[in-house]
């Protein structure tokens, strides 16, 4: 369970760390068309997301090391790397871009984790007659399991079912259907252009978003 120490949610925390990405993207780029992302601030993001596995309990444990990991490994690179373009360019160069274990291909797997994310909290304040469980997994499908082996999209199929409840989820995000919502909002609409901003990374050097 997240506790609040003072300095806010676990919710607020996130819509605050990406509302601030989507201002350093929003001014970089009216500052000059070259602007670049440093890793450090954006997987010091990514990984404030990782807080809301606690709330989902045992059945996500797996997803958890897969997104927690991939973050961890990027912010490994952050000082090597710098930019998150400079990562992509490298795998480019090296013919890289979808191999096992490629940053490339760990960023894009992180961005469709935040995608996931957007599109739950988006399904999750659209009606509150959607249990968690729908909004999840309506979520997943349109997200996720495009791209997910049918190994994976079953063991997440029977996750689902061990998700909390809406109340539940509230209660342990020390959120009430108020304050979620506004949470919620924020970050749906800072991510947004955090997700456009890497999607042109690489549709802007020719690699397609089908994988
Ligand atoms: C309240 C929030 C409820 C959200 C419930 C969402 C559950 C999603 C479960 C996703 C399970 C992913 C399992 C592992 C998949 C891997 O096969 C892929 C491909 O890896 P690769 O072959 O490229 O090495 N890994 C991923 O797609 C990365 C992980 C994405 C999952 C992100 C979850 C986002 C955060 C959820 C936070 C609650």
């Amino acid at each position: 369970e997240f506790e609040d120490a003072g300095a806010g949610t676990a919710l607020s925390l996130i819509a605050n760390a990406f509302e601030e990405l989507s201002d350093l993207i929003k001014k970089g780029n009216k500052k000059d068309a070259s602007f670049e992302l440093d890793l450090k601030p954006f997987c010091e993001a990514c990984s404030l997301i990782s807080v809301l596995f606690g709330s989902l309990g045992i059945a996500f444990k797996f997803a958890e090391m897969e997104y927690t990991s991939k973050v961890n490994d990027l912010l490994d690179a952050a000082s090597l790397y710098g930019t998150l373009s400079k990562v992509i360019d490298c795998d480019v160069k090296t013919d890289t871009v979808t191999s096992a274990e490629s940053l490339t291909r760990k960023l894009r797997r992180v961005r469709q984790g935040l995608d996931l994310i957007r599109e739950l909290f988006q399904n999750f304040l659209a009606t509150d007659d959607y249990s968690l469980k729908e909004a999840a997994s309506s979520a997943y499908k349109q997200v996720c399991a495009p791209y997910h082996t049918w190994a994976v999209r079953t063991a997440v199929s029977a996750g689902m079912c061990a998700l909390p409840t809406r109340d539940q989820l509230l209660l342990s995000l020390n959120e009430n259907d108020e304050s979620a919502e506004n949470e919620m909002r924020r970050y749906i609409k800072a991510s947004l252009p955090v997700i456009k901003y890497i999607d042109n990374l690489y549709t802007s050097r020719g690699i397609t978003l089908d994988w």
